[in-house]
């Protein structure tokens, strides 16, 4: 079996163990922290809004933050990201606003996707962040043609393409990665390896040593990080960007990280894994781990923590207010966008569903 050594530089602890080669700057330690503290209470929010019935479902990156904020801080802002669902902390990271988020949650007449994908589904065409959709892994092969692209018209820029370990059970991760590796495309494949697929435990999904040896077996570099250390994910993004401008892509990497809540509003964990496994997992929190960094270096105090949650919270709670009061998107947006003129089927059934909504009104 392959050996792939995993790269860590921060302790639980918040020490360097050794010094990375490529290290952020204090501006970007500061802004990503920030992103990452964002995420957390956003995503807390959202589940009790769920619970009180106020949205359809949430899911959200708890213990896993760090994957998407480091990554997108080591890219170019016109790198092109392809999400799954657990990499919202990218968004704000880009400068999506909390109100703009909490209006897609809340599937609402503001909602810059009109209600049409499932809340936790967000994309931003302005941030190059394409829109999550639900089917595991078809963003892989989508982000393995874009770069294809993005070679040809010899840009430079790169793909990269989120997705959890469960996804790579799917047909669409070979085809994806097998094209990109052959094509020669500048990606980058971020799997987070979170421990699950729902309930189904990464040992059960398969009997290789995690997702790094598959890279290998396609003949592309594949790293192993500790996808809760800030910097093993920053200087490892980097550096495989870095490389793919060069011709030496694509790259995948596996981020070991765990996801320290549900998988979603629709799943209750305690019916297939231990507390004392969560618990012992929060020692690892990617969270903690950069606040106890940034704390060593006079960078961060207990006062600019409280002040900036207390910052945050006020704008979730005005965002809350203001998605509350705004009107669901209007009925005829669902016949929108697709086509340049509506074909004659599609203009009955506009014409129906108009009546059925005079109806209820
Ligand atoms: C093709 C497909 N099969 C099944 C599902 C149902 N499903 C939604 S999320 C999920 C688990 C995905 O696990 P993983 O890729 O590890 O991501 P994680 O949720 O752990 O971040 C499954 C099976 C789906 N959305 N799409
Ligand atoms: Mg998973």
């Amino acid at each position: 079996m392959s050996e792939i050594p995993t790269v860590r530089f921060l302790s639980n602890e918040g020490d360097l163990i050794k010094e990375p080669n490529i290290k952020p700057s204090n501006e970007v330690l500061i802004r990503s922290y920030k992103a990452m503290l964002l995420t957390r209470l956003v995503d807390e929010r959202m589940i009790v809004l769920q619970r009180q019935g106020m949205i359809s479902f949430a899911l959200s990156s708890l213990g896993e933050e760090a994957c998407a904020v480091a990554s997108c801080a080591a890219l170019d802002f016109n790198d092109w990201l392809y999400p799954q669902y657990r990499e919202a902390g990218l968004l704000f990271y880009r400068g999506f606003s909390v109100k703009d988020y909490i209006h897609h949650m809340f599937s609402d007449g503001k909602d810059i996707i009109l209600g049409r994908q499932m809340p936790n589904h967000f994309g931003s065409k302005n941030l190059n962040v394409v829109t999550v959709s639900s089917p595991i892994g078809t963003k892989i092969p989508h982000a393995a043609g874009a770069a294809y692209g993005m070679k040809i018209l010899k840009d430079k820029t790169i793909a990269v393409c989120y997705f959890g370990e469960g996804a790579t059970s799917e047909g669409d991760f070979h085809a994806g990665i097998n094209f990109a590796a052959v094509r020669k495309v500048p990606a980058i494949f971020f799997c987070r390896n979170n421990g699950y697929a729902i309930s189904t435990p990464a040992r059960e999904q398969f009997a290789s040593d995690g997702i790094a040896p598959k890279g290998v077996g396609y003949g592309i570099p594949a790293y192993k990080i500790d996808g809760n250390d800030f910097f093993a994910i920053f200087e490892t993004v980097h550096n495989a960007r870095k490389d793919c401008l060069l011709g030496k892509g694509p790259f995948l990497i596996e981020a070991m990280t765990y996801r320290l809540g549900a998988h979603s509003t629709s799943d209750d964990p305690t019916r297939y894994r231990s507390e004392e496994e969560v618990k012992k997992h929060w020692e690892e929190c990617p969270l903690k781990r950069l606040r106890l960094y940034l704390e060593k270096q006079g960078l961060w105090d207990k006062d600019k923590e409280q002040e900036t949650k207390e910052l945050y919270l006020n704008e979730i709670n005005e965002a809350i207010e203001e998605a509350k009061k705004t009107a669901p998107p209007p009925i005829e947006s669902l016949f929108e966008h697709v086509y340049f003129e509506l074909p004659r089927h599609l203009k009955k059934q506009l014409q129906e569903c108009l009546r059925f909504y005079k109806k209820d009104a």
